[in-house]
């Protein structure tokens, strides 16, 4: 195999060089991490499972009209995506109460949100991926107000399209982060994206009738059955064949490399949307 060239090599995938410019390759890795890398596993078959989930959830995205990176699955732990520049925003919308906001409010686990919650946490590691607010945002020049009201509209527009989408197969969406990504066009026009995965690392999903953790909390609170979850919530999705590819807590690798491409038909003819705002571009610091 020729050698490609490593862009970035992250907690859960490994980004390189596309065949082409302006395209990437996102390699999905079996290992887990919870508390800014803290605490570390391998899972045989996460990464085949959110590689296959990603590329569905993006492809059912992008027909409703939210554009997004994801172009095609090239085999089972790789796609290739379009390049964009990462927006250094964690957009996480809440709509029952876990994980940090319970701690931070002290709520119940559990406790279904009046009306869903759009929150920003600043992306770097080296200091934990903080909370930041629209003023940060802004005044640090991370992003700018017609930028970030696209990006919350389009977020708030995956939550209802996933709430269904998760419910007809008896799931709970509980929160979820997402990510964004800007191209920029020939004329400097700006075009927004979604980016990176969305996948049971980043919602959280609960069975509806048990209200059983069938996300990355398995590992967060060592409950154990990680991939075994996920590949569930495959299934339900219709994205693996009878009886599943991993089984006793391996991966039928053969299985796994005979799964069915998917591809994003659409993003090739999106004819991508300008976002209408002031010709500065936002403010490095
Ligand atoms: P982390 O950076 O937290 O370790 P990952 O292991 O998931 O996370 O690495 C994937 C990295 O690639 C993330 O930092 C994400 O922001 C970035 N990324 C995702 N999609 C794209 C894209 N289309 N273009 C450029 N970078 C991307
Ligand atoms: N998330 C946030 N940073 C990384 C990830 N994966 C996701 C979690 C959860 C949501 O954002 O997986 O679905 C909220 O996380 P928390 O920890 O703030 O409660
Ligand atoms: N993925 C992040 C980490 O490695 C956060 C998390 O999912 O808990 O810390």
């Amino acid at each position: 195999m020729s050698k490609r060239k490593v862009i970035y090599d992250g907690k859960a995938k490994t980004i390189y060089e596309g065949p082409e410019p302006g395209t990437l390759i996102q390699y999905f890795k079996d290992d887990a991490t919870a508390f800014n890398a803290e605490k570390h596993a391998l899972i045989s078959g996460k990464g085949v499972l959110n590689n296959r989930i990603s590329a569905h959830l993006m492809t059912q995205l992008e027909a409703i009209g939210i554009p997004t990176h994801f172009m095609k699955s090239l085999n089972m732990r790789e796609q290739l995506v379009r390049e964009v520049d990462i927006i250094p925003i964690e957009v996480v919308i809440r709509n029952i109460a876990a994980g940090s906001l319970c701690k931070r409010l002290g709520l119940k686990e559990g406790t279904v949100l009046p009306q869903p919650i759009v929150e920003f946490y600043y992306k770097k590691d080296e200091l934990g991926d903080p909370m930041v607010n629209e003023n940060h945002i802004v005044t640090f020049g991370w992003s700018d107000p017609y930028e970030l009201e696209e990006i919350v509209g389009m977020s708030f527009r995956v939550n209802d399209y996933l709430n269904g989408l998760f419910a007809g197969i008896g799931l709970r969406l509980v929160d979820f982060k997402l990510e964004f990504g800007r191209i920029w066009g020939e004329y400097g026009e700006l075009y927004l994206m979604l980016a990176d995965e969305v996948s049971p690392d980043n919602c959280r999903l609960w069975d509806a009738k048990t209200n059983e953790k069938m996300d990355k909390d398995r590992f967060r609170q060592d409950l154990g059955g990680l991939a075994e979850a996920y590949q569930q919530v495959a299934q339900r999705l219709g994205l693996l064949p009878h009886g599943g590819i991993i089984d006793g807590g391996g991966i039928n690798e053969q299985l796994a490399a005979g799964l069915e491409e998917i591809e994003n038909e659409l993003a090739k003819e999106r004819r991508l949307r300008e976002l209408k705002r002031p010709k500065s571009k936002p403010r490095k610091v």
